[in-house]
């Protein structure tokens, strides 16, 4: 397992918080995503080698937000 925090941009309600964080559990290897509104942020634990931060951030895109690895 491995860890990454990601800096999210575009949320403004508990909607955009829940949104980001569907995206992110749909993509294949992420086992738990944590997104704070009032941080900006995304902590996910994924499985190494099947997936990296590049999808999640094209999946976070997707969604209609903004993200960076932190
Ligand atoms: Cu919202």
């Amino acid at each position: 397992m491995d860890n990454v925090t990601l800096n999210v941009t575009g949320m403004t309600c508990g909607h955009c918080q829940m949104s980001v964080a569907k995206a992110l559990k749909e993509v294949s290897g992420v086992k738990s995503a944590e997104v704070s509104l009032e941080k900006n942020t995304a902590v996910i634990e994924y499985k190494s080698g099947k997936t990296t931060p590049e999808v999640m951030i094209k999946a976070i895109e997707e969604a209609g937000y903004k993200a960076v690895v932190a």
